[in-house]
């Protein structure tokens, strides 16, 4: 009997630090630290996870019937026939933020004014009783067909909340919101995103809704199963702010208490289907101290989600208040520069268009990012480190090449030496994230009046992280990660000029 649970503990061991890793582990009570630390280094993102990280940078369209009343949030009562953009083109829309760099797409299907901007079964509230293509339009089909066309990522965003019908509030209402569900995912070829809002109020008879999220999470699995769901879903999370601002410390392995091995699919392709539970609202949501107290660790990425105007849809008034390319690039380095992905909203205007004021400000913030990352000042330095393996793939502009550290070991100086010196001021880092999100600290020196100076410093890594400093001109950079959960895996190092 011995025997055989000894032999057990050493295959689960195996199986935690070889190819089986998962995006979610269960910590039991007998667990050490050192066990919580390996535990959470090898919790990764699952296939579609992934895929999702990559794009970086995400754009919501929020379009729908506020965007001919003016306001925010409808109240379901609004007349179809106020619904009229004589110039929609959404190979417009998605021109414009493909040239922004911009890979995904997700559309306001229905907002909580209950308004479809498809032809729906469910409902006479819908683009079929405008006066847009005399009620034979369908925005989510335009779309969708632009996105496939300009080879883009689609997403849908489908309120939960409906003010508009007389079933919200009653049982009834999760079946017609699985009906409107399976239109969606059935009817619109591959869809990459389903976008679930938290925001939940009263349904036209003042009941509030209990949602079956359960029923619609697998429904999504089953349709489409490489979609993630986000916000009240359990792949991606709402960073916890509509500033377009990320935390400073950014971990997307973050502790859940409602892990239960019962519920989560043995398949990691499949990963957990339900969403993880706990606060995830705090500026620190997954360092030691955190994990420590955990009774499970899942992979829950975080999402940033700003406007580009104050409002989230199109208000004429708002014109003069588009966000300027320095504060879109601010957003930039505090949010994919901080391990998150940008959903960064671009409302078409009542005409159904992009407005030219948006399609400006996009423009110069692509321009000012161009500027700054088309030149990696490290990409040619010569590397040295004592205890590294395959050091030079932190310079080779591959994602997909990395650095390791020999013997485990969970701390390294890296030391770049240039063709002479360079002035920069920012500092690229990614984690091959493949392998677990593990840098916990680390420091960048320049070498000045011969000694080693700390020019900044920071936590989490993660997939990207950017940290801007004052103009640096040196010969030589040491950076020193001074503490990893397991042996950090660094894919890119980079150093760049903001002029
Ligand atoms: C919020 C909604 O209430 C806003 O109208 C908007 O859709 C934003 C993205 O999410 O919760
Ligand atoms: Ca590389």
């Amino acid at each position: 009997m011995k025997f055989i649970l000894t032999i057990s503990i050493i295959f689960t061991c195996y199986i935690t630090v070889s190819a089986q890793q998962k995006n979610y582990v269960i910590i039991n009570s007998a667990d050490t630290e050192a066990d919580i630390i390996r535990k959470a280094a090898n919790v990764v993102a699952s296939p579609r996870q992934l895929r999702w990280q990559q794009l970086e940078l995400t754009a919501f369209f929020h379009f729908g019937i506020n965007s001919f009343t003016g306001k925010e949030w409808g109240d379901g009562k609004e007349d179809p026939k106020l619904f009229n953009p004589f110039s929609l083109d959404a190979n417009q829309w998605v021109r414009v933020i493909k040239a922004a760099g911009i890979k995904q797409v997700i559309l306001t299907a229905k907002h909580h004014d209950g308004f479809c901007l498809w032809p729906t079964k469910t409902t006479s509230h819908s683009v079929k009783n405008s006066p847009w293509k005399k009620g034979n339009g369908d925005v989510v089909k335009e779309v969708a067909l632009a996105c496939k066309k300009f080879g883009i990522g689609f997403g849908i965003y489908l309120s939960p909340w409906d003010m508009n019908t007389a079933l919200y509030g009653t049982d009834a209402y999760n079946d017609f919101f699985v009906e409107q569900l399976t239109e969606l995912l059935t009817g619109y070829g591959r869809i990459d995103e389903v976008w679930f809002d938290g925001a939940n109020g009263e349904g036209p008879n003042g009941k509030k809704q209990v949602y079956d999220f359960d029923r619609w999470y697998k429904l999504i699995r089953k349709l489409q199963p490489s979609a993630t769901i986000a916000i009240m879903g359990p792949d991606v999370r709402w960073v916890g702010t509509e500033t377009g601002y990320g935390r400073e410390q950014e971990w997307s392995v973050v502790p859940t208490d409602n892990l239960d091995p019962n519920s989560v699919s043995a398949n990691s392709q499949q990963g957990i289907a339900f969403k993880p539970q706990g606060d995830m609202r705090g500026d620190d949501l997954g360092s030691r101290e955190k994990i420590f107290k955990a009774k499970g660790l899942v992979w829950y990425p975080a999402e940033t989600d700003v406007s580009i105007r104050p409002g989230w849809f199109y208000h004429e008034e708002e014109n003069d208040k588009v966000k300027s390319p320095e504060k879109l690039l601010d957003i930039y380095f505090n949010s994919v520069g901080r391990n998150g992905v940008l959903l960064l909203n671009i409302p078409p205007d009542k005409s159904g268009r992009i407005h030219v004021k948006d399609i400006k400000a996009l423009e110069q913030w692509t321009q000012l990012r161009n500027n700054i990352f088309k030149l990696n000042l490290a990409r040619n330095s010569k590397i040295s480190c004592s205890n590294c393996i395959n050091q030079k793939a932190v310079v080779d502009g591959n994602p997909s090449t990395y650095l390791t550290t020999k013997n485990a070991d969970s701390t390294t100086e890296i030391t770049l030496k240039f063709n002479g010196n360079k002035t920069f001021n920012v500092l690229l880092l990614q984690e091959y994230i493949q392998k677990g999100q593990r840098i916990e600290k680390f420091e960048l020196e320049a070498w000045i009046n011969n000694s080693w100076q700390k020019i900044t410093e920071g936590t989490t890594v993660g997939h990207k992280r950017l940290v801007r400093f004052n103009n640096t001109t040196t010969s030589s950079v040491r950076l020193k990660i001074l503490s990893s959960r397991l042996n950090p895996f660094l894919s890119e190092i980079g150093l760049y000029i903001d002029k």
